[in-house]
């Protein structure tokens, strides 16, 4: 790390995260312009940030020349450059092939390489020393996910004066899996940087402190982690959620609601249309959902005139080997299921590997009858919540992957093992006969869970409590209180 000490800004607020809210793109012309890439964590930070002069550190996108800060409706943004080798090392390789895969129980084997862990250092820097020059005296830092886990530590070497907050958005593994990885020290001393460690679930934070305590050796104590110098870090569990409000409302509105029915017409009106949407990762469990939907309409149990499956599948990391196999072996078998079972004008799987505007999302939510979500692991998923904020009617069948996040808030949905082909068959079809009533009994609980613990909750809960770790050692005198 340079020795260099960064001179200090003026924000107050800031977010780290691997991507910016702005993705560059460049026209057929060849000029370059900032596309909106609005999440659901944009839309949450979004008025919080504005009132505390936010700023939003992250990655553009692509591997173009570097772009000086800007601003942009009130939010500077502060675009971090990573050249083409990065691009493969850093990001494809550590990121998505070493800690994705072993984040997510080892669904597949991550691959373990010196150079890439070079490179995940070197970035992680950029990162650090960019929020350093850019928060102000006793400012607050919020560094997201998997990428950027050695940032805090960074930090808080440059500028002590900060108070830093971390959030995991994917599952933190057991012992006995994070252990295999070669540099879990360095990632465990990374983040303990932070004065606050978030994760989706308690049992993912419980997996971090026991860490700490048997990798490094620190004294802990329920939640909370004593370091040598004194400082404490709390590490605790804080579920991300959706804009369910945003949500209930485009769901509602006609444009929508015409779209919903054009879709059943499109799709021939069966009796239910099962529906799954998933970037197409191989945690997702999207091959085993389709084969075990097909079972049921080939062993008779549901018929193609009665039931469809509609699958969409956003295109995902496809220049990683593990997603180009996994591209190929859904395209296989959607062709194998529909040319076997099909009927002319009756696929049994109707398949979509694209990605959708925010209003037709909400268009196939209300269209469908039963969504099905079956991770293998899962941080939390947000379809799943999405799926219950738009059933305004309180009808619908969520069927649920018990390692999805979501299973411990969405108690009431139809839970299944994605490893268990025939359990999941037998709960598509219970979903599929349920009554209305039990439906309805299922969905109104859910909604009113997805209502009262919203993505705004989310981020504010995080940062009350990040206020709070950080009021504990910092001096009260240079951390100006945070404006909601
Ligand atoms: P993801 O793995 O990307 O997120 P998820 O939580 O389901 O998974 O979020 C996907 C988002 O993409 C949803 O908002 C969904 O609407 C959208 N989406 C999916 N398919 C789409 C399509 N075809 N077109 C347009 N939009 C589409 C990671 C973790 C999760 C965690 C989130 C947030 O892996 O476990 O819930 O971060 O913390």
């Amino acid at each position: 790390m340079s020795p260099r000490k960064p001179t200090q800004g003026s924000s107050d607020l800031i977010v780290v995260a691997n991507r910016l809210p702005l993705d560059r793109v460049v026209l057929p012309g060849g000029q370059t312009t900032w596309r909106t890439a609005p999440g659901g964590l944009v839309t949450a930070l979004e008025p919080v940030m504005r009132a505390n002069k936010g700023a939003w550190i992250g990655w553009p996108g692509d591997t173009g020349e570097t772009v000086k800060p800007f601003t942009d409706n009130g939010l500077t943004l502060v675009p971090i450059g990573i050249s083409q080798n990065e691009y493969t090392e850093y990001y494809e390789g550590f990121c998505n092939a070493t800690l994705w895969p072993l984040y997510h129980d080892v669904v597949a084997k991550p691959e373990f390489h010196r150079e890439w862990w070079d490179a995940y250092i070197d970035v992680n820097e950029r990162f650090a020393h960019a929020a350093a020059k850019q928060a102000a005296p006793g400012a607050t830092v919020w560094v997201h996910d998997y990428q950027l886990q050695l940032v805090p530590q960074m930090l808080r070497e440059l500028r002590p004066d900060l108070q830093i907050g971390f959030f995991l958005h994917i599952p933190f593994p057991p012992v006995e899996l994070f252990s295999q990885l070669p540099w879990r020290r360095q990632l465990l001393e990374g983040l303990l940087g932070a004065d606050l460690v978030g994760f989706q679930l308690p049992g993912a934070a419980g997996n971090f402190i026991r860490l700490v305590r048997q990798r490094v050796g620190h004294k802990t104590h329920r939640d909370q982690v004593y370091l040598p110098d004194g400082r404490v870090v709390r590490a605790a569990a804080f579920p991300i959620s959706i804009d369910t409000k945003a949500f209930e409302e485009l769901a509602g509105s006609e444009p929508v609601e015409r779209r919903a029915k054009q879709i059943r017409d499109d799709l021939g009106n069966p009796a239910k249309i099962f529906l799954g949407v998933d970037r197409l990762d191989y945690t997702k469990g999207i091959y085993a959902r389709l084969r075990a939907f097909s079972e049921l309409i080939a062993n008779g149990d549901l018929s193609v005139e009665d039931a469809v499956f509609l699958q969409v599948a956003t295109p995902s990391r496809e220049q990683v080997e593990q997603y180009r196999l996994l591209r190929n072996d859904i395209d296989q078998l959607v062709g194998r299921i529909n040319g076997d079972l099909g009927r002319i004008g009756r696929p049994v799987i109707s398949y979509l590997h694209s990605s959708f505007p925010r209003q037709e999302m909400a268009a196939l939510y209300r269209a469908a009858d039963i969504m099905v979500v079956t991770p293998f692991r899962d941080g939390m998923n947000l379809v799943a919540k999405e799926y219950v904020a738009c059933r305004l009617d309180g009808d619908g069948a969520l069927v649920l992957s018990e390692f999805a996040g979501a299973a411990e808030e969405l108690k009431q949905s139809y839970l299944i093992n994605p490893y268990d082909i025939n359990g999941m068959k037998a709960t598509m079809l219970q979903a599929y006969h349920a009554e209305p009533k039990e439906l309805g009994r299922r969905m109104r609980a859910m909604r009113k869970q997805v209502s009262e613990h919203d993505v705004a909750f989310w981020a504010q809960s995080f940062l009350d409590s990040l206020a709070e770790a950080g009021a504990a050692h910092h001096d009260k005198k240079t951390r100006p209180a945070l404006k909601t």
